[in-house]
């Protein structure tokens, strides 16, 4: 990707913002929310819908590719009567389209006006010593481990705060028993190796998965503030002798969907 090609997808991104506005009415975003699978059964609790849109009604948006990621944005508005957008599914780095389509979505909530982007996934527990399946985890900071990076060209943003300090407290605030990790992102679609699992706990992280970060930095280099949250399906790969099974990931979020919606519900209308 050179850097025209990243200006052309910041420009892209405006376009498929015009195109949301006209779609849905709304033009005063104040947040998005990017619900992985395991979250979106949660969605329906975060407020109601204003509008409701297949993602491929606007330029740049891949159709879904796995089940459980339902491929629409919906506008929604909370209990405080702002408008919040929710990707319900997101584009992943392993579906071999590049990392342009994996961020659109927070770049287009952006240009849409988002200040906050909250970033939500299943992901692989590293210490399960401390976590239990079906516990949401707050993301504290990541170790890209994709290869990849949506940013081109000599532009050295800043990362030393990717998961805001502020956010993180606020969303603590609304449930006290929240734990903090550090999220590894890992290309997919293979789960890791138990070799690979014993490195990210060596390395300090505590969650593993195959998203999040490289949306994380989009939201970052676009001036946002970024809240992620992991909802721990399974203990990494090798940790308990358990094959992992992608069915498990949906179960446990369907099992969970009403605790994860109040949490949500709770911290986007505090944003
Ligand atoms: I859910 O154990 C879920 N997503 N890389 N590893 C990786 N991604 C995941 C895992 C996991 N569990």
């Amino acid at each position: 990707m050179s850097q025209d090609d990243h200006a052309a997808a910041l420009a892209l991104a405006g376009e498929a913002a015009d195109a949301l506005r006209s779609a849905t009415g709304a033009d005063d975003i104040h947040a998005a929310l990017v619900l992985g699978s395991g979250w979106v059964p949660a969605a329906d609790a975060v407020g109601r819908t204003v509008a409701e849109i297949p993602v491929t009604d606007l330029p740049g948006f891949a159709p879904p590719a796995v089940a459980g990621h339902a491929g629409r944005i919906r506008v929604v508005s909370t209990a405080s009567g702002r408008n919040v957008l929710i990707f319900l599914g997101r584009t992943h780095l392993y579906e071999g389209l590049g990392v342009g389509p994996v961020v659109h979505g927070v770049r287009t909530a952006i240009a849409a006006g988002a200040g906050t982007i909250v970033l939500t996934n299943a992901a692989g527990g590293l210490r399960p010593e401390t976590q239990r399946v079906g516990d949401p985890v707050l993301i504290s900071d990541h170790i890209n481990l994709t290869g990849a990076n949506p940013i081109t060209g000599a532009r050295f943003v800043d990362l030393t705060e990717v998961y805001s300090r502020r956010l993180r407290e606020l969303a603590r605030a609304a449930e006290p028993s929240l734990a903090e990790g550090v999220y590894v992102a890992f290309r997919g679609p293979t789960y890791e190796t138990p070799a690979e699992i014993r490195m990210c706990r060596a390395f300090g992280g505590d969650l593993v998965g195959m998203s999040t970060a490289l949306e994380a930095i989009a939201a970052r280099e676009g001036g946002a503030e970024v809240l992620g949250l992991s909802l721990v399906t399974n203990p990494g790969a090798g940790l308990t002798g358990e094959p992992l099974d992608h069915q498990e990931v949906l179960a446990v979020g369907r099992a969970t969907a009403a605790r994860m919606g109040e949490l949500l519900a709770t911290v986007v209308d505090k944003l």
